[in-house]
């Protein structure tokens, strides 16, 4: 497999990503192999150190958000780094092309493109929400299916900026005691989510009205954490906020316990009353949320 495809394919898509909706099969496993690649020596907890940050809720098979928030990151040079905080497939009609772009988006600056795990970037979710059906609607070889979930189990699944000290993860913090370097320890590649703390970080939300944690409507092993909670992960592991997606409020973001959580969601194709949004999160973590049609609109005011 040779890498010189995978980044001859980047370049391509990355000029016209409309590109990234007309790969063939062939293409697309050059893409993953490339990723799996790239992935395999990353932590589960990645961490950067400075620059701002344009962070990007689920996605869920939304193409046309997906290229307007890629299209905002390559434009604008103050922005350093751009995080997807997961859930990029199942639900919206175009999983797979979505994928492609953000493959090769980290294909052409891995520095600075990161794509935090999100609960359906695992096989257990994504063979029964859409990316499945997707997979065999385009035709490709069952075990293409199976590719693009063993480069899912390998994602990261937190990222910590270190001079914003902002957590970001898909879900949240889970209920037993949890240092970062404890993090890095879960097992690599759990197709499936068997790990509790890897599923808790993944499915877990915030809820304002509990202090410690109460079970989720969501599932078994699935919990809300409180503000004690946060107050207290956030203060063992010296950081000030978590800024997670995993819900689709109606105005595309919510902050919770005061400001101490801040949830973003970015999908609207399959979600008809929600208002998607992203947060631009300055070096020492000032936040403005815009709407990705108001972003350049709102930076010339
Ligand atoms: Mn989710």
């Amino acid at each position: 497999m040779s890498n010189k495809k995978a980044e001859t394919l980047s370049t391509k898509i990355l000029k016209n990503y409309d590109y990234a909706t007309k790969l063939e099969e062939a293409d697309i496993r050059s893409l993953i192999a490339k990723i799996r690649y790239m992935l395999k020596k990353q932590p589960l907890c990645k961490r950067i150190q400075t620059g701002s940050v344009l962070a990007v809720g689920d996605i869920h098979g939304d193409f046309n958000m997906l290229k307007k928030v890629i299209s905002i990151f390559q434009k604008d040079k103050q922005i350093d780094h751009l995080i997807f905080l997961g859930d990029v497939v199942d639900r919206g009609s175009q999983s797979i092309a979505c994928v492609n772009l953000i493959f090769a988006l980290i294909i052409a600056q891995p520095d600075k493109v990161h794509f935090i795990r999100g609960n359906h970037e695992a096989i257990t979710v994504n063979s029964r929400y859409g990316f499945a059906d997707d997979i065999q609607a385009f035709g490709a070889d069952e075990d293409l299916f199976l590719l693009f979930n063993y480069a899912f189990s390998e994602l990261p699944i937190t990222l910590v900026h270190e001079k914003q000290k902002i957590f970001y993860v898909h879900g949240g913090i889970p209920i037993k005691s949890c240092l970062l370097e404890d993090i890095d320890k879960l097992p690599k590649g759990d197709m499936q989510l068997n790990n509790e703390t890897i599923k808790q970080l993944l499915w877990n939300d915030p809820k304002n009205e509990i202090l410690q944690h109460a079970y989720s409507m969501r599932g078994e092993g699935i919990f809300y954490y409180g503000l004690e909670l946060v107050e207290e992960f956030l203060k063992k592991n010296n950081l000030e906020m978590i800024v997670r997606a995993h819900e689709a409020f109606s105005d595309g973001y919510k902050y919770f316990f005061d400001k101490k959580v801040l949830s973003v969601f970015t999908s609207e194709e399959y979600y008809e009353y929600i208002h998607a949004k992203i947060a631009l999160i300055d070096e020492k973590g000032l936040i403005q949320i815009f709407h990705p049609n108001d972003y350049e609109y709102a930076l010339t005011r």
